[in-house]
């Protein structure tokens, strides 16, 4: 049994035969007549090179090697041959044999059948009967050359694979000569000076190891912002850069007032009901609603005002009352404004939100039940559609998105409204983007903002930038416990805007 070689006088007996010979032809052989195992001599090998003391080609084989149960086999002979010398003259049951041979057993029935080795009596299939005296054990003949590495017919080597006794091994070793910086002792280079080295003075003569530049540092094991959080944080200042300031969107439960009916959506209009708004069973009604607020939104539901004519129904309090999780974040614009229409003098503002809204949608690759929606607005005196434009090209610019259209939409709470379009150079095709609008009057005027004062907005999402940044399919991949770790290890910082 090769015996372990400090490293360093395997390297010592390298260089010396080196020294003294052209080349080793064989490290395998070599490695026997030091000793060592062959792996210990490869490691020695591959570092002499590596400082181009030696130089080393690889000589590659590929062997065929016994698996564990071949060498069982090759040991105390085939399963075959086991079978048939544990059955006596006068035959034995299965049962006994199994007992005997364990699962060789079942190997040794079909190849021994296979020999017509054994056979059975007629209506009893019970009692193994040998049918040979002798038995010549081929197989472990066969084995056993294989295993001493003598060439074996290709038929037996079939056979052998058939009966997966043997698998490919690719065995690698190495002939070696004088590389360029051959020493026959190698200096060991110092990696640091030592208090020893300064006390001993051996520091002069002390050869040092260069800088290895190229060496990685530590892996340094971080945490990881979760790629929604990385891209809120890129968006977020996007917006802080454009002057806007974040609206208080903490509260996820809200009334339908907030959410519906200020934003002048009619109280039967089909978003309102439980098949895409979550209700709350308790506390199902909210008891702090504006007085009289909520009679000038009455009254604009049920006949109009401010140019409009309203819806002409008869408008429900305990409908505006119903409390839910929001569906939008314009629930919390729409009390923004309000506050800011309490503020006199009336003062323009630009205003951002991005948090989680709440829908009853069927939960598919693109949608859960739950996003996070993207708001901004500005509200100021004399604002167009094509501020609103302006604004919208600004935005998306930062956002690495240039070209833009946009295509006529519908909000009950906008008029006019758009979907914005981008084109998107990696997917080669026109993505939708977003969508806004400006804030209808029969929405504004009832808060008390000013004659003139307009307010133009917008909504994308977060998950669908996200998504498409990180090149992420599936929605579901983005959220919670089933988020590819390694995906957000090895996706780099988004680079929004570049
Ligand atoms: O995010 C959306 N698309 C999107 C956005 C960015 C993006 O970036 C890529 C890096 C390049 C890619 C795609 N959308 C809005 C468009 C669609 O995905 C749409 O099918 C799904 N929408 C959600 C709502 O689904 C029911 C996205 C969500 C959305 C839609 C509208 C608003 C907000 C979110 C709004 C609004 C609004 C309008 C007027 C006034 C105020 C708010």
């Amino acid at each position: 049994m090769a015996t372990r070689l400090p490293s360093a006088d395997v390297e010592a007996g390298l260089l010396a035969h080196l020294n003294t010979n052209a080349e080793i032809a064989d490290s395998r052989s070599f490695a026997s007549s030091l000793g060592v195992p062959h792996k210990e001599l490869e490691d020695v090998i591959k570092s002499l090179s590596a400082f181009r003391i030696v130089e080393s080609s690889d000589i590659t084989k590929e062997t065929w090697v016994l698996t564990n149960e071949a060498k069982g086999y090759a040991a105390s002979g085939s399963p075959e041959v086991q079978l048939v010398a544990a059955i006596p003259p006068e035959g034995a049951s299965k049962g006994v044999l199994k007992e005997k041979l364990g699962d060789v057993f079942d190997i040794g029935m079909k190849a021994a059948a296979k020999n017509k080795w054994i056979g059975f009596e007629k209506g009893n299939k019970d009692l193994v009967l040998r049918k040979v005296e002798e038995t010549k054990d081929e197989l472990q003949e066969q084995l056993k050359r294989l295993e001493n590495g003598e060439v074996i017919a290709d038929k037996v080597i079939d056979d052998l694979k058939r009966r997966k006794l043997i698998t490919k091994e690719k065995s690698i070793w190495y002939s070696l000569k004088k590389g360029p910086e051959f020493v026959v002792k190698r200096k060991i280079l110092a990696t640091d000076v030592t208090r020893e080295h300064l006390k001993s003075g051996e520091w002069k003569d002390l050869e040092f190891k260069g800088y290895n530049y190229g060496a990685h540092g530590q892996p340094i094991s971080v945490g990881y912002v979760q790629p929604l959080l990385e891209v809120r944080d890129a968006i977020q200042s996007i917006f802080l850069e454009m002057g806007f300031c974040e609206m208080p969107t903490n509260m996820f439960v809200e009334s339908s007032f907030w959410n519906f009916d200020a934003l002048f959506q009619p109280q039967q209009h089909p978003a309102r009901d439980s098949h895409d708004t979550f209700f709350l069973k308790a506390p199902a009604k909210t008891t702090q609603l504006p007085d009289d607020y909520l009679e000038k939104v009455k009254q604009v539901h049920e006949s109009g005002g401010y140019g409009s004519k309203g819806y002409g129904y008869d408008w429900k309090r305990d409908e505006a009352e119903k409390n839910l999780l929001r569906t939008h974040t314009t629930a919390v614009s729409t009390r923004m404004l309000y506050k800011l229409a309490q503020e006199k003098p009336f003062a323009p503002k630009r205003y951002y939100s991005i948090d989680r809204v709440f829908r009853n949608e069927a939960v598919d690759r693109t949608h859960l039940a739950e996003f996070h929606q993207i708001e901004g607005l500005i509200c100021d005196y004399g604002l167009t559609l094509g501020d609103l434009i302006g604004v919208l090209e600004d935005f998306f610019s930062r956002l690495g998105m240039s070209k833009l259209r946009f295509k006529p939409a519908y909000n009950p709470y906008t008029e006019p409204s758009m979907e914005i379009f981008s084109y998107h150079d990696g997917l080669k095709k026109w993505v939708e983007i977003g969508n806004s609008g400006m804030f209808r009057p029969e929405m504004l005027l009832p808060m008390g903002l000013p004659e003139g004062v307009n307010v133009i907005a917008w909504g994308l999402s977060l998950e669908r930038p996200t998504m498409i940044l990180y090149g992420i399919d599936n929605i579901r991949d983005l959220f919670g416990p089933k988020v590819d770790f390694n995906l957000i290890k090895n996706s780099p910082m988004c680079r929004l805007g570049m």
